[in-house]
């Protein structure tokens, strides 16, 4: 059993003074807190099931049933229950019901010691001390119908036959020692029911997340770009001019989409800002690359269309260029291109470099009459003529004789990430919200929402302060600030992101993950729509047992390049550990929340076939082989299941036991008749073929005779009528079993005659 929430040790408490209490104290909550660990016994975190169950209706709002396995517990229970009449029914139903229930508690993984995918399960879930006395005293043989019920074995038969009248030995079997963890504790502990099925925060309101590599082995992977046409592929781009093609599994095609070594500009030395963005829209691809043309440096803005002959490669030859903008400087070449939802596509452009924007006389980033510090937005799809792009009529500079008409936004340094909005999958509210992390000079990083003609204050401002002090007092400066700014000492170099709007991770819709390329910050807002302020969460790795969920990791290399989105609306981000564009350190992650998952089924894609020329390389992971493993299923069964069925001697009254067996005649004489054998809640009959008379004395003993006079076979002591199972067919004992469900014979119910064939025993 591992220990999942590191509560506080009995022993150290008496063991301090009283005044070295408190900070022990304090550290080890610290250490606990948030560090609880729901699990469902399928290795994953719990969910809201889609329907209420009709069942464990306590598990309705948070679990690990849905609606089918709500019914299938159901069954069990009405199938164990069965074997009671009334009484027995209103004693021990409860029990049966909260046992059988535990598989759907959010803390199930803990309750049946399957947290850990390498070590066995219980059969049963782990009961508290005082309840399974409770139990015991009242209801104590129900085990062996609860254990057949999960699937029985001789050795469970042997257990509970011995184990049924021993209260300390059958509570050794039940209970769980960690006594916070146990049924029914579980359910009570204000620590473990405080914020379940909520985003797990530390003390300090961090933020537990983790993550799953997706891919690595990346030289500076600069983009991943989903190919938004139903097959979930995706594009990553290095830094060095590649663009690679991943399938929907994770495997990658050895040839290249697209191959610009040759032309883009790059160095190996770490934070080279030149080189190569890519994105794909519906129908083209699109680059965004560092060129030399005439010894002069440039961003070339240009599109390629996919090959005739492979849709994992792109038209080497079709490049067009859209546009070429002159860099009189090789840093702040930052940026990116998208297609917003209205079809257009947005050209982000650094400031030109050097320090503080110093062209021009007010820097390029004020200057509506450059291209550099702006947003462009231009039309790609409906252009007259041969120009290589139009202009949508609705630009806002298009009035002002000396802006370009491109210009979208102005008054940005060096945007690094922008994204979209998708909007909230149900009400769509935030819908085609464009947000984007903007580069800071000396002081502060920051992050914008882009709108229609604002002006986002650089030079004049970095952040909320003032950089330019002349300019950031003009009245007439009239800028948009940014929604969230952080100052140096908690990162450098700011990486936008994306507001989650996928469907894996309910409590992540509407948070804005974002992060910093220098410090390795994990961050997050999220917008309080009454007052419409962004409140900050930093993003931490969750501890300890927090990620031990297969296949998820909780560290990660510290330089984030990038985040992206899959065609589902999932989140990932690409960093390295080794910022050059030749060294293979880049390792692409998949943001996931361990306390709460979707409920099962609500997911599920079915990607469209790809054609694949070219070989497949598949992924392996590298990070965190710890929680990994393709076995983990393999253990994901109850502890010793085998053929046999249990059996326990009819005591009277209630207690009747599958294996019980009677004997039927019209006489009613106690010693012979038609051997007649209780299974799933009701009585059966037994075919005679191949029983002989030492399978009669397997009944006889039973039933408290030494052993079987005869075996009387074609119905000779008694026919059953038709409303009476046959359960069983070609039985044949050895003589030692001890009840006709260990003997060698069909499967219960599986039988090939007739009650003219009922067999029936004398005893003696
Ligand atoms: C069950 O008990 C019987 C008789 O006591 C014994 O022969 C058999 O080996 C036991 N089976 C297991 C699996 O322990
Ligand atoms: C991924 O999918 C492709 C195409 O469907 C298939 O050829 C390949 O074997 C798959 N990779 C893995 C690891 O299953
Ligand atoms: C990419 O192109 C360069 C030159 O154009 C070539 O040397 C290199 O082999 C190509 N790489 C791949 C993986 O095809
Ligand atoms: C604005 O930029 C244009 C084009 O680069 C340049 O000619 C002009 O002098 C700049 N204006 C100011 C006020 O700096
Ligand atoms: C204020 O800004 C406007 C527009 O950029 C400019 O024309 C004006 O000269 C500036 N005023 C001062 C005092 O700098
Ligand atoms: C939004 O802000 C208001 C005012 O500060 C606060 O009362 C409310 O709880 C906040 N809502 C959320 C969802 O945080
Ligand atoms: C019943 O099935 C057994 C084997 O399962 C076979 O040997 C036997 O002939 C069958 N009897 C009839 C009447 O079909
Ligand atoms: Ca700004």
């Amino acid at each position: 059993m591992i220990q999942t929430c590191n509560l506080v040790p009995r022993c150290i408490l008496q063991h301090t003074s009283p005044h070295h209490l408190l900070p022990i104290l304090l550290l080890l909550l610290r250490t606990w807190w948030g560090s609880c660990h729901p699990q469902c016994l399928d290795y994953k975190p719990p969910f809201e099931p889609r329907q209420p169950l009709a069942f464990c209706k306590e598990y309705s709002k948070f679990g690990c049933c849905d609606v089918e396995k709500d019914e299938e517990i159901s069954g069990r229970f009405y199938n164990i229950m069965e074997n009671f009449d009334h009484s027995g029914y209103a004693a021990c139903g409860k029990y049966v019901r909260s046992i059988l229930c535990q598989e759907c508690s959010p803390y199930a993984a803990h309750l049946y010691d399957a947290e850990d995918a390498d070590t066995p399960m219980r059969a049963l879930p782990g009961l508290c001390g005082d309840y399974c006395s409770d139990y015991w005293r009242q209801c104590r043989y129900t085990l062996s119908l609860l254990l057949e019920d999960v699937g029985n074995s001789q050795q469970f038969a042997n257990l509970t036959a011995t184990i049924e009248e021993d209260h300390r030995r059958f509570c050794e079997f039940l209970v769980l020692k960690d006594k916070e963890y146990c049924y029914p504790s579980v359910l009570t502990n204000a620590e473990l029911n405080a914020n379940l099925g909520l985003l797990n925060e530390d003390p300090e309101g961090c933020l537990e997340l983790c993550l799953q590599e997706v891919a690595n082995g990346l030289r500076n992977p600069v983009a991943m770009i989903h190919a938004d046409d139903g097959t979930h592929r995706f594009f990553v781009a290095e830094q060095l001019g590649y663009v690679w093609v991943y399938l929907a599994n994770g495997s990658r095609i050895d040839r290249p989409f697209l191959n610009l070594t040759k032309a883009v500009l790059t160095s190996p030395w770490a934070g080279d800002e030149r080189g190569f963005l890519f994105f794909k829209g519906k129908i083209h691809s699109y680059v965004y690359y560092s060129v030399s043309v005439k010894k002069e440096e440039r961003i070339r803005i240009s599109e390629f269309t996919v090959s005739a002959h492979d849709d994992n490669q792109l038209d080497h030859s079709s490049e067009r260029t859209i546009l070429e903008v002159v860099e009189p400087a090789s840093n702040h070449n930052g940026g990116q291109l998208l297609f917003g939802h209205d079809g257009y596509l947005y050209i982000f452009i650094g400031d030109g470099g050097r320090a503080g924007d110093p062209f021009g006389k007010f820097g390029n980033s004020q200057n509506k009459s450059t291209l550099l510090g702006k947003v462009l937005r231009v039309d790609v799809d409906f252009n007259d003529n041969s120009a290589p792009y139009s202009i949508p009529s609705d630009n806002p500079f298009l009035g002002e004789k000396e802006a370009r008409p491109e210009v979208y936004a102005y008054g940005v340094r060096n945007m690094w990430r922008c994204s979209i909005d998708r909007g909230d999958p149900v009400t769509t509210e935030g819908r085609g919200r464009m947000l984007c992390g903007d580069v800071g000079q000396n002081k502060y990083e920051e992050v914008d929402l882009i709108v229609k003609g604002g002006n986002y204050g650089w030079r004049a401002k970095e952040g909320f302060s003032c950089y330019d002090r002349k300019l950031c007092q003009n009245s007439s400066l009239d800028d948009v600030l940014p929604i969230f700014a952080y100052p140096h000492k908690l990162g450098k170099s700011v990486t936008g992101g994306y507001i989650y709007r996928g469907c894996q991770m309910p409590n992540l819709n509407g948070l804005y993950i974002f992060g910093d390329f220098m410090s390795g910050r994990l961050m997050s807002l999220r917008e309080n729509v009454t007052t419409g302020e962004w409140q900050y969460n930093e993003i931490c790795m969750g501890r300890d047992q927090t990620c031990r969920f297969p296949k998820l990791i909780n560290s990660y290399y510290k330089y984030i390049i990038s985040f992206a989105e899959d065609e589902a609306g999932e989140l990932y981000f690409l960093a390295t550990g080794v910022p050059s564009a030749t060294a293979r350190g880049g390792v692409i992650y998949k943001i996931v929340d361990p306390s709460r998952r979707a409920p099962p089924g609500k997911c599920s894609i079915k990607p469209s076939p790809v054609k694949i020329k070219g070989k497949l390389i598949h992924f392996h992971p590298k990070e965190g082989k710890r929680n990994a493993g393709e076995g983990n299923q393999v253990f994901k069964r109850p502890r010793g299941r085998g053929r046999g069925q249990g059996y326990k001697k009819a005591r009277g009254g209630w207690r009747l036991w599958v294996g019980s067996v009677r004997l039927v005649s019209a006489e009613g004489l106690p010693d012979r008749g038609r051997v007649e054998i209780f299974i799933r809640g009701q009585w059966g009959t037994v075919c005679d073929d191949l029983f002989t008379i030492k399978s009669g004395s397997v009944v006889c003993r039973q039933l408290g005779f030494s052993t079987a006079l005869a075996v009387m076979k074609r119905a000779v002591l008694g026919e059953a009528d038709d409303s009476v199972r046959i359960f069983l067919d070609d039985v044949e004992c050895e003589g030692g079993e001890r009840s006709l469900l260990e003997c060698k014979r069909s499967r219960v119910g599986k039988h090939n005659c007739s009650h003219a064939e009922d067999v029936g025993v004398i005893c003696g």
